[in-house]
């Protein structure tokens, strides 16, 4: 049994006496407790591949901030490890896989693998973060958009236009196809199988639906978080298609329970396009949390009030920055605490 369980009563439509509040990337390098941490484990990728680690800064923004939600410690880049295309960590510089997957040939090397023995460690730090948690808030789990996973696999690296995802849609689309298909079986297979260790909802990151265009994201894209989210039924789905407002319709027509809105959309827009049946996620800029107190809980009020006091998750519209001040953070999780919405 959940103490508090308002982010699950609001992402299944049930009235909530007010709003619940947490951050993506609220576990990370914001808080001293995780650099710690992450000191100890000597490496980003020791840290991911440790249960017990993994589940200590899992839990550290719950007892630190005061979060309604914890957010499973790992990242997004551990499924093409599973399914062959091992990724680097370069410190100070971000995630890189030495080999890439651009053609028919290469995906000879990638394979969907049993998730179970790939991903152990997954399923075991879940396990843990569920004890130790004991019911005082529910368990994220996530994972990446099959289309964000196939610009990283394809490109090698971060992009700001992923220029050679992109280019592969058009110039193979047969293997294109086939890259998508497998990334999307092993990303349903790995949610189910955080689903069964205990994770309470998910959310999947489309962190680069904003490279495409409406049309190529409704026909290559869509159809892969279809088939998650009608796989996915145990608990709610969140999906987060970061700069895609284009496709705001699209998402909001599939079985999920939540849609996540970057900080660019306007949150009553979003819910004309969205409708009254599905709750909205997001969306404050972060970078609204450098300011001084009183502008940070004059913008999170404002954002409040826009999206109402019932089918709202509050978070950023991104991830929370790294430098970003743990007292921006605090002033604006407790705003969305204490919040009397207007009546
Ligand atoms: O040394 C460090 O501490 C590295 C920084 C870091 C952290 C803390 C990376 C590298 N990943 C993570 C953890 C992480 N990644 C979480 C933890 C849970 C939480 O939210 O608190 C999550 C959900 C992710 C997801 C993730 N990884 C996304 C999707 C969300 C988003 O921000 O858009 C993406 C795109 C990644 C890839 C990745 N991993 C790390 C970096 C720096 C990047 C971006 C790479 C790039 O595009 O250049």
């Amino acid at each position: 049994m959940l103490t508090n369980d308002l982010i699950l009563r609001a992402a299944r439509g049930e009235r909530v006496e007010r709003t619940p509040v947490w951050l993506m990337r609220q576990a990370g390098r914001i808080l001293k407790e995780y650099r710690a941490v992450r000191e100890q484990a000597g490496s980003f990728i020791n840290l991911v591949t440790t249960p017990e680690l993994a589940a200590e800064v899992t839990i550290q923004p719950v007892d630190i901030l005061g979060v309604d939600a914890a957010i499973l410690f790992s990242d997004i880049l551990v499924v093409p490890e599973a399914m062959g295309l091992p990724y680097v960590m370069d410190e100070g510089k971000g995630p890189r896989f030495p080999e890439v997957v651009r053609s028919m040939d290469d995906l000879k090397r990638i394979h969907v693998p049993d998730v179970a023995d790939a991903l152990h460690y997954v399923p075991a730090a879940i396990k843990l973060v569920k004890q130790d948690l004991n019911g005082r808030v529910p368990l994220i789990g996530f994972a990446g958009a099959p289309w964000t996973l196939f610009c990283y696999m394809t490109e090698g690296k971060g992009s700001k236009t992923f220029s050679v995802a992109r280019r592969s849609l058009y110039a193979d689309p047969a293997f294109a196809t086939a890259l998508m298909d497998r990334i999307t079986d092993t990303t349903i297979a790995y949610l189910k199988l955080q689903v069964a260790a205990g994770v309470d909802m998910v959310q999947v990151f489309d962190s680069w639906a904003g490279v495409l265009d409406a049309h190529t994201y409704r026909t290559f894209v869509v159809p892969g978080l279809k088939r998650i989210c009608e796989a996915i039924t145990e608990v709610p789905v969140t999906l987060f298609a970061k700069d895609a407002w284009f496709a705001t319709a699209d998402i909001a027509a599939l079985p999920c329970a939540t849609v996540g809105l970057d900080w660019a959309q306007d949150p009553r827009w979003a819910r004309q396009v969205v409708g009254p049946d599905r709750t909205l996620q997001g969306n404050l800029d972060p970078c609204v949390l450098y300011a001084d107190g009183a502008t940070i809980a004059r913008e999170t009020a404002r954002m409040l009030d826009a999206f109402g006091p019932q089918r709202h998750i509050a978070n950023l519209g991104h991830g929370v920055y790294p430098d970003i001040p743990v007292d921006g953070v605090r002033r604006f999780i407790d705003t969305v605490k204490e919040h009397n919405h207007r009546k």
